[in-house]
């Protein structure tokens, strides 16, 4: 583990490096864009989507049902965790959803980076979208059904659902009596689909009630949670359009970083813990998923 850090910065755009002139001892004054580019990060805040689920290799549409992590998710996971140890990553609280590809790679990191035992919050607001009566079915042959541009709609759209888990679906039972949901979510608003639109409704008052106050507090936090409930962060975060966030597909166990303001607004874009290639290929292989084979 390192012991110390040290920190440089080269100072912000000066109004001579503006007008391109050689500057040396001349003690010019820094432009506004220099101004605006020294303002320090305060806080920081970590996120992994799960490792591969069991479901993700077989390409199904997951959602609420409760998949586990693959064997490459594991190590996914693994892997996750010690690129956190190498970053010198601790954390004091830690966040996932009550699905257990998310406990599970909370769990796998934690134990890579030896904190195995911070207080974990879990919710079932940082679940995965549900993706209605589509849970279940491959990505790729509901494409070649329904055809790419529909299966693009429901997967990344902001506001169109997937169509409806009704009574007689494989799954409804088992998701519906399941006992994690005895207490919340309350029966009536029990979801039997959710566009991003409505999972962003679903995490973003545990985001702004409950984990908002513990960065400001100063903890150091890492969320452990589903491709859409932390895109549906980043979108806040970002302030991203609809249409943007619909470009974005999470790879699976590669942490990313965000620093944050005093406002917590991100004072830069996310960064990956991960080599940049690896990470592309990921997040592109992560897009194709929903196309015909
Ligand atoms: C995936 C996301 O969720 O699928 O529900 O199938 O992150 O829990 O594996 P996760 C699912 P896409 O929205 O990327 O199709």
């Amino acid at each position: 583990m390192a012991k110390y850090e040290i920190i440089m910065i080269r100072h912000g755009e000066s109004a001579w490096n503006k007008e391109n002139r050689f500057c040396g001892w001349f003690d010019a004054d820094l432009s506004e864009a220099g101004n605006s580019c020294s303002i320090m990060a305060k806080y920081e805040i970590i996120m992994i989507r799960h490792g591969e689920s069991a479901w993700n290799k077989e390409n199904r549409f997951c959602g609420w049902f409760d998949a586990d992590l693959s064997e490459a998710g594991i190590q996914e996971a693994q892997r996750g965790g010690q690129a956190l140890k190498s970053g010198g990553y601790k954390f004091d609280l830690a966040y996932t959803s009550v699905l257990q590809r998310a406990q599970k790679t909370l769990g796998t990191v934690l134990k890579e980076i030896g904190q195995e035992n911070i207080p974990t919050v879990k919710t079932w607001r940082l679940n995965e979208r549900h993706y209605g009566a589509l849970t279940g079915l491959n990505k790729a042959e509901t494409a070649a059904k329904h055809g790419e541009a529909q299966v693009q709609i429901w997967r990344r759209s902001y506001d169109i659902p997937p169509p409806p888990m009704e009574e007689d679906h494989p799954y409804y039972k088992l998701i519906v009596e399941d006992e994690r949901y005895k207490a919340e979510p309350p029966r009536a608003e029990f979801p039997m689909f959710e566009s991003l639109k409505l999972t962003i409704e679903r995490t973003l008052p545990f985001w702004n009630d409950v984990i908002c106050p513990e960065i400001k507090a100063g903890k150091k936090i890492l969320i452990a949670a589903h491709g859409n409930s932390l895109r549906g962060i980043v979108k806040h975060l970002e302030d991203l359009s609809e249409e943007a966030i619909m470009q974005l597909n999470l790879p699976t166990g590669i942490p990313f970083v965000y620093e944050l303001d005093e406002s917590l607004k991100p004072t830069g874009s996310m960064t990956f813990l991960g080599d940049e290639e690896t990470v592309k290929k990921a997040m592109e292989a992560v897009a194709a998923q929903g196309k015909a084979k």
